[in-house]
């Protein structure tokens, strides 16, 4: 029976991913962790177990994994691209010496790892359009520099330790339930809550940039589904591309209109995530992930925006 700590559970994904594994695993079965304790995840905390964990303290990985009997690691725990930016040191001793932490805990305790990449791990010379699994991987942002670092170093944990990692390259994330905390794709989240309060939205990304992006119910999926994928059948591990749409502010304000015709989208580019952005693809090959373990997503751009839409009416009180 798998007895997983899911870090950073309090964020955009962790607090959704903690809620649905508990309903596939047990509850007693999903410890949820976090830096410290954020309001508004009541029923996350009283649905199971939640620990304080600072992932840069690897006795207290060791701690929480021990008194739990853990054999599942998923760790979400990250500063995001443009935080990352504001403060490199902060992001590379969280996203680094926490994974490493996680790791060493992983080998010593024998768990399985999953954690994600993202596609901040390719850069300007990287093939933009139906980006490769494989291929140049020179980004330029300090997220990008750790995410490729992460996915080497959960290769070399399984080359030479036999550690079950795994891990996928997530594209931009939407959701309604918890705010993205500091990404480059964030707009793609902010603009449907705008969309409902105010029927306009200033997008610090420039018209005409392309991002891939999913909705957040594909992207717990992902993760499941890879968690559980038969290991003879994976060619590759953890850095996954995964995708389930491509798209600019102006193809996801025209969604929009089709359910808040009046919805009006205007510009202040921000050029930290612009330049960012126009580093990363514009479109993934996610071909590999559904050839080794049947990844297929279930949204795309207007079904994405008729859920959110419904849900934030719901969670605003609209
Ligand atoms: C970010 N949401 O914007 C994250 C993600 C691909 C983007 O990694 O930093």
């Amino acid at each position: 029976m798998r007895k997983i700590l899911v870090t950073g559970a309090l964020g955009q994904i962790g607090s959704e991913l903690t809620m649905l594994l508990r309903k596939e695993y047990g509850n007693d079965n999903v410890i949820a962790s976090s830096r410290r304790y954020k309001e508004g995840h009541d029923k996350l905390m009283e649905s199971g177990v939640f620990e304080i964990l600072d992932v840069t303290d690897g006795k207290q990985i060791s701690e929480i994994v021990r008194k739990h009997k853990i054999n599942t690691i998923i760790h979400l725990a990250a500063v995001l691209s443009a935080v990352g930016e504001a403060n490199p040191q902060q992001a590379w001793n969280i996203n680094m010496n926490g994974l490493y932490n996680v790791l060493e805990v992983a080998r010593e305790e024998g768990c399985s790892v999953f954690t994600p990449s993202s596609i901040a791990a390719f850069g300007d010379s990287t093939p933009k359009d139906k980006t490769p699994q494989d291929t140049i991987q020179r980004p330029n942002t300090i997220y990008g520099v750790t995410k490729v670092a992460g996915e080497l170093l959960c290769d070399y944990y399984f080359h030479k330790y036999g550690v079950d990692t795994r891990g996928v390259r997530f594209p931009g994330l939407i959701s309604y339930e918890t705010l993205p905390g500091g990404g480059t794709t964030d707009y793609a989240v902010h603009i449907y809550y705008e969309a409902l309060k105010s029927k306009r939205y200033t997008c610090f990304i420039a018209k005409g940039t392309k991002m891939d992006m999913m909705y957040m119910p594909d992207a717990l999926k992902a993760i499941v589904q890879l968690m559980e994928a038969d290991p003879a059948k994976l060619k590759h591990r953890n850095a996954f591309n995964v995708t389930a749409m491509s798209f600019d502010p102006e193809e996801i304000a025209a969604s929009i209109r089709k359910y808040i015709p009046e919805f009006e989208l205007d510009y202040d580019v921000d050029p930290v995530r612009q330049a960012i952005a126009e580093s990363w693809p514009n479109s993934l090959d996610d071909s590999a992930a559904r050839e080794e373990w049947g990844w297929s997503p279930d949204y795309d751009l207007d079904s994405m925006t008729k859920d959110m839409l419904e849900k934030l009416k719901v969670k605003l009180g609209l």
